[in-house]
């Protein structure tokens, strides 16, 4: 009896241990797909869709909060022709709020998301003519070509809203043949930035907004600052970057869209 008790210890031990080893490394896991809610239409990793009704333009913004997200803008031509075609099988006739105006400076127009730059804009022919002096909030329009046009914040209007994606974001621990925990093995020499964090979710957020990042590393320095590392790569399409460090480190990895 005493033998066939240690016999089932070791094999218990050993099937263990083997479940810890096949489910410790990202590298052994198909990629996390993003999804998003019932609604909201996917693009790279983030969710779009309409208002579900009219609203002025700073009641929209806040419409947009109210729903999970924030006003959006597009950031470059493909997100642009994005927006115009999901807009467009909504309504072959939309008008729909953006989230740039030029209220503090006429003229100089902010949009979210993008200060500290040029915004990306595309305007209409002829706009934007702040007409009759008073057009501070702009919009994209099916009749111009689905190009931009500035318009007075108080009329009604959809907006597009964008939010993240839902897809909960995979965590990768490695483990050695003692099934020890080893917070030390990270994607190296394929950052985009680096800078400190708070910790994973202010690290992991920070990656799903950042165009390229597909994955990131949270590395402890010797005064216990974290830094939260956004790569462009992940450790199943680089498993030779994927390495153990002589400082603590840990990898996760964000949905893909
Ligand atoms: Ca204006
Ligand atoms: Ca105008």
């Amino acid at each position: 009896m005493a033998f066939m008790s240690e016999f089932f210890a070791i094999v218990v031990a050993i099937l263990s241990m083997r479940a810890l080893s096949e489910s410790n490394l990202c590298p052994s896991r198909s990629p996390v797909k993003c999804s998003c809610p019932q609604e909201w239409q996917l693009w790279g990793n983030e969710c779009y869709r309409l208002t579900p009704s009219y609203y002025n333009w700073d009641d929209a913004k806040k419409v947009c909060q109210g729903m999970g997200g924030k006003m959006a803008t597009p950031r470059s031509l493909e997100e642009l022709n994005f927006m115009v075609e999901l807009a467009r099988k909504e309504d072959g006739e939309y008008y729909a709020w953006i989230a740039c105006n030029d209220k503090e400076v006429e003229g100089t127009w902010e949009c979210d998301g993008q200060e500290g730059g040029e915004p990306f804009l595309v305007w209409a022919d002829g706009q934007p003519n702040n007409w009759k002096g008073n057009q501070d909030c702009a919009k994209l329009v099916v009749r111009y070509i689905d190009t931009m046009d500035d318009e007075q914040c108080e009329r009604w209007w959809k907006a597009f809203c964008v939010r993240l994606s839902t897809q909960p974001r995979q965590y990768c621990l490695s483990t050695d043949t003692h099934s020890r925990i080893l917070n030390s093995t990270c994607l190296l020499d394929h950052n985009i930035r680096e800078f400190i964090t708070e910790g994973v979710v202010a690290c992991g957020s920070a990656c799903a907004q950042e165009p390229g990042c597909r994955s990131f590393n949270i590395k402890k320095t010797e005064d216990g600052k974290k830094i939260c590392q956004l790569n462009n790569s992940t450790s199943s399409e680089d498993k030779d970057k994927f390495q153990k460090t002589d400082y603590f480190c840990v990898y996760s990895e964000v949905c893909l869209g």
